[in-house]
């Protein structure tokens, strides 16, 4: 039995979040984009984009590969951190759930060697990237609770509609 924080849900913008620990789904460049990822870039500033591009400069060279994390500052967001993962495109031919799965796990794991005691997600994958609510939700949701997260006072989900809200709150329920 591992030890979990209780997960949260909210419904609102994720930039706006007082939590340790915002994490981004971003895409490989690092170098920003739409959705969560634009508005992450847009009111973090200029100093979350130059550790970006400083990290694209030296390890990550080739972008950051799906289902890794790595934590830039927050910049002028109320968190601390950004731990920026990449979400897998959705495929219907092609079962990419453990990636899904990395993202939660790795971006836990970065946040706990911060010292991170409170985290906030966005429901990875499930807008540019078209994977399927239910499925996301229910992957999030077993993923964080299979992982120690006693380090955690908050891991919250921060969901941008009532749709995303009910599909997680569903998964919360079921999914133990
Ligand atoms: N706060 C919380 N949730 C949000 C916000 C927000 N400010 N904005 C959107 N969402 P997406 P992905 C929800 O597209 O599918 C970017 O261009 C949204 O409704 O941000 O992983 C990146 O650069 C959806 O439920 O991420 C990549 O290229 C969820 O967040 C690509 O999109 C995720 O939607 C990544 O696609």
């Amino acid at each position: 039995m591992v030890a979990v924080a209780d997960i949260e849900l909210a419904i609102g913008d994720i930039t706006e979040q007082e939590v340790d620990v915002v994490v981004n789904a971003a895409n490989s460049s690092l170098l920003g984009g739409g959705g969560v990822d634009g508005a992450i870039h847009r009111k973090g500033g200029p100093d979350v984009l130059g550790e970006c591009q400083e990290l694209r400069a030296g390890r990550y060279g080739s972008g950051l590969p799906t289902g890794q994390a790595v934590a830039t500052t927050a910049g002028r967001l109320p968190a601390r951190w950004v731990v920026h993962t990449v979400g897998p495109v959705w495929s219907g031919s092609e079962d990419r759930s453990e990636l899904l799965a990395d993202c939660h796990r790795n971006a836990l794991a970065v946040a706990a060697e911060l010292g991170a005691r409170s985290i906030a997600f966005p429901a990875i994958s499930t807008g540019v990237y078209r994977w399927p609510l239910p499925d996301a939700a229910r992957i999030a949701v077993a993923t964080v609770r299979g992982c120690d997260t006693s380090g955690f006072d908050v891991v919250r989900f921060v969901l941008f509609d009532r749709a995303a809200h009910a599909a997680f709150e569903s998964a919360l329920r079921t999914e133990r």
